[in-house]
């Protein structure tokens, strides 16, 4: 199909003309003829009500065990798909227990090895207006809602079927044999899922959202496409072979991806970020001990991830039915870390909430003088009252035969776990309600 890989490479080369001239520029209307009308912001609409939006903006889905998760989403013009007010009610819980005030990416910067190309594709590629249009078939079990997206490529039709909202398959939620070997107390669980299918140049990105039955959240991009053919170097010993023999190589990248998560637990913005911190010691002829200390991230604070480290977001309007602060845990999955630029040098930032800053890289808004483009340069000092995470995940991507074509789809991402905020499991079964805490053995 040579008028979509024209597109494509339209697509990378009309942002790169916009980006080189962007520099040193505050504002941005790069774009083709035609689209530069709508490149401002946001849509005005966007985070307005809370949990009502309109009908065809709200997503609810109660799943199996009992849980119902709640929210609205909208489009913008850079960030793409942005869900708004994600509420977690579990069986049991009369309300529903305000989570999450915004999620969305904040970012994909993707390097490349040789240093020829630096794309930031959600801010400098048009990340939000390649949305694709999703065919019935790969949205099983769901429904496609349609997205209108600001600055289409064609003004004349903005609107793409391009949100699936559907259920997915998670297997085991839970299983435990009872005490006498007698039933297996054990539950098939099923997911909310939302995606996009986002093209940026010869990929595609699948941007998934994920809620579970036991509250548990992931979020996840997948990338898949095909290799860009520009970039194949055999110059500079840089890349991998791909194709017959050693002629070929495609050159290395990085896929950077940056989450930027608004928290609302418990319906205020006032959240405290905790970073705990496990240590072994060992002393000869004893066993190895392990102790877990808590410090109180109480500034701004650019993290790095230790193999016994994590944070979690602490709820201060709301606690569990056992009188335990409600908190949301940050469960990185693999990254690889790319220390060519200062923002993605670390694996979490928290920085106190300001509107301007929402990108992680080439940050588009005016935050004032000398206030800097990216996360890291945010993280100056400010006391932490109204916490915005952000999560960079890398994915180092040196490119395999299998990878042509299309390319698998290689995920990379993250999990917000529930810790504490509801005093049991969520999706136990009634015969097991009694068995919180300390139970003693029967009989
Ligand atoms: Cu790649």
């Amino acid at each position: 199909m040579p008028e979509r890989r024209l597109s494509r490479t339209r697509a990378r080369v009309a942002a790169a003309v916009g980006a080189s001239a962007l520099i040193g520029v505050t504002a941005v209307a790069a774009g083709p003829a035609g689209s530069a009308q709508a490149a401002p912001k946001a849509p005005a609409k966007a985070p307005a009500a809370a949990a009502d939006c309109s009908a065809a903006y709200r997503i609810e889905q109660k799943l199996d065990g009992g849980t119902t998760w709640r929210m609205c989403w909208h489009y913008e013009s850079k960030a793409g798909l942005v869900l708004d007010n994600v509420s977690y009610q579990p069986k049991g819980e009369a309300a529903p227990i305000k989570v999450l005030t915004s999620a969305k990416l904040g970012q994909i910067h993707v390097p490349y090895d040789d240093g020829s190309n630096e794309y930031d594709d959600l801010t400098g590629q048009f990340f939000a207006q390649g949305l694709q249009q999703l065919d019935p078939a790969e949205c099983p079990g769901g429904t496609i809602k349609t997205v209108r997206v600001p600055g289409a490529w064609d003004p004349e039709h903005p609107d793409v079927n391009g949100l699936c909202a559907t259920t997915r398959a998670r297997g085991h939620a839970y299983r435990m044999g009872s005490d006498d070997g007698s039933k297996v107390y054990q539950m098939q669980g099923k997911d909310l899922l939302l995606y996009t299918v986002n093209q940026v140049g010869w990929y595609e990105y699948i941007t998934e959202w994920r809620f579970s039955g036991d509250g548990t959240m992931t979020m996840q991009v997948g990338a898949t496409g095909t290799l860009s053919p520009f970039d194949y170097d055999a110059g500079d010993g840089r890349g991998w072979p791909i194709g017959k023999g050693a002629k070929d190589y495609a050159t290395s990248h990085a896929h950077n991806v940056f989450w930027r998560l608004n928290f609302g637990l418990d319906g205020s913005p006032k959240s405290k970020i905790e970073q705990y911190d496990s240590k072994t010691t060992t002393a000869s002829g004893q066993k190895p001990k392990t102790k877990t200390t808590r410090t109180q991230v109480t500034k701004e604070l650019a993290g790095d991830a230790a193999a016994a480290r994590w944070w979690r977001v602490v709820s201060t309007a709301g606690k569990n039915k056992d009188g335990h602060p409600r908190s949301y845990e940050i469960v990185p999955g693999h990254t690889t870390k790319f220390p060519g630029r200062s923002y993605t040098r670390h694996d979490v930032y928290f920085t106190e909430y300001n509107k301007c800053e929402q990108f992680a890289s080439h940050n588009l808004r005016d935050c004032g003088p000398g206030a800097g483009k990216s996360v890291d340069k945010w993280v100056n000092g400010q006391t932490l009252k109204h916490p915005i995470v952000w999560v960079n995940i890398g994915f180092h991507h040196i490119a395999r035969d299998e990878d042509q074509e299309p390319m698998p789809v290689h995920w990379q991402g993250f999990q917000l776990a529930p810790r504490d905020v509801t005093a049991m499991n969520p999706l136990t079964p009634s015969a097991l309600s009694d068995h919180n805490g300390h139970t003693e053995e029967q009989g």
